[in-house]
């Protein structure tokens, strides 16, 4: 695929996607998500790739799903998946980590973007918001979802109510975002976070992944038992062998991906 919304480069052990309206503050229109949908794949199924950071520009990480493409639909043109809503699913089927590096407007769609990725990281610069109701609207790719568990209920209704813009210290401070960062360190801090979870066993990283993503997912008594299977399941990897093996002996492990 020829990518026109979508800077996309390998970082060592990183894959960078950047998105790349500029002229429309990275709205996210049916391209841009399909582009970002394959390159993401693309990825997911590279094995010299271990951890994906997604980033915008720095005035915005996303403006939200793209208003001028969605004023006209009519609710089959959205039901029936044709439009908007075909391609926002792409990237909870990713199994490695990714990290959102947010600086700028993350705003409706853009927020949620960022809250389908496993963690974000945010420049000071970084504002958050659910401001879809001032356009007629609701949040339709997991806002309504994702920021009551993010944030607590208060703030999430506070946030799709009022479609008041948070700030990054508040996104912090709520448990929206991991850390906050000056905004010209934000890729720098992307990156080395990434790198250090690229240089851990591969598998092991999913499995972290698959088992924290699983305490959204079921109850209490049920997530610990998936994670007891998962932790006896990594007792069947060279990985484990040679990460305790290394502790051990004092030295850094070698990781195989097996
Ligand atoms: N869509 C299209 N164009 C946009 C968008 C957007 N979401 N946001 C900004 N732009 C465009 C502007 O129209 C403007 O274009 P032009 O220069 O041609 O007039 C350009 O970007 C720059 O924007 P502004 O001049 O407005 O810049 P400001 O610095 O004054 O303001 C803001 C920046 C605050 C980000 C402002 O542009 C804004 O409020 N944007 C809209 C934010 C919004 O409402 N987002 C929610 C959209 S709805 C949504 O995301 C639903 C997601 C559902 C997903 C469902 C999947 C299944």
């Amino acid at each position: 695929m020829n990518y026109k919304n979508i800077l996309v480069e390998t970082r060592d052990k990183v894959g960078v996607i950047q998105l790349n309206r500029p002229k429309a503050m990275n709205a996210l229109n049916d391209q841009l998500m399909d582009e970002l949908g394959d390159a993401l794949l693309k990825f997911d199924a590279d094995e010299k790739i271990g951890c994906i950071v997604i980033t915008g520009s720095d005035k915005a990480f996303a403006a939200g799903a793209d208003i001028s493409a969605m004023a006209k639909y009519t609710y089959m043109d959205v039901y029936k998946g044709e439009y908007i809503s075909r391609n926002w699913e792409h990237i909870r089927r990713v199994r490695k980590p990714v990290i959102a590096a947010v600086a700028g407007y993350a705003l409706g769609g853009g927020c949620e973007l960022a809250m389908m990725c496993d963690f974000i990281i945010a420049a000071e610069t970084a504002k958050f918001g659910q401001p879809e109701i001032k356009i007629g609207t609701t949040p339709g790719a997991g806002g309504t979802q994702r920021l009551p568990r993010a944030i607590s209920k208060a703030k999430a209704m506070d946030l799709c109510l009022t479609a008041r813009i948070m700030d990054a210290a508040e996104a912090e401070r709520a448990g929206l975002v991991s850390r906050i960062v000056p905004a010209d360190k934000l890729l720098d801090e992307a990156f080395s976070a990434a790198a250090i979870i690229a240089s851990m066993s591969l598998p092991i990283a999913m499995m972290v992944k698959e088992s924290i993503n699983r305490a959204y997912e079921t109850t209490l008594t049920e997530g610990i038992l998936f994670e007891r299977r998962m932790f006896h399941g990594t007792f069947g990897t060279e990985d484990q062998k040679e990460g305790m093996e290394a502790f051990l002996e004092k030295r850094p492990p070698m990781f195989k991906n097996s």
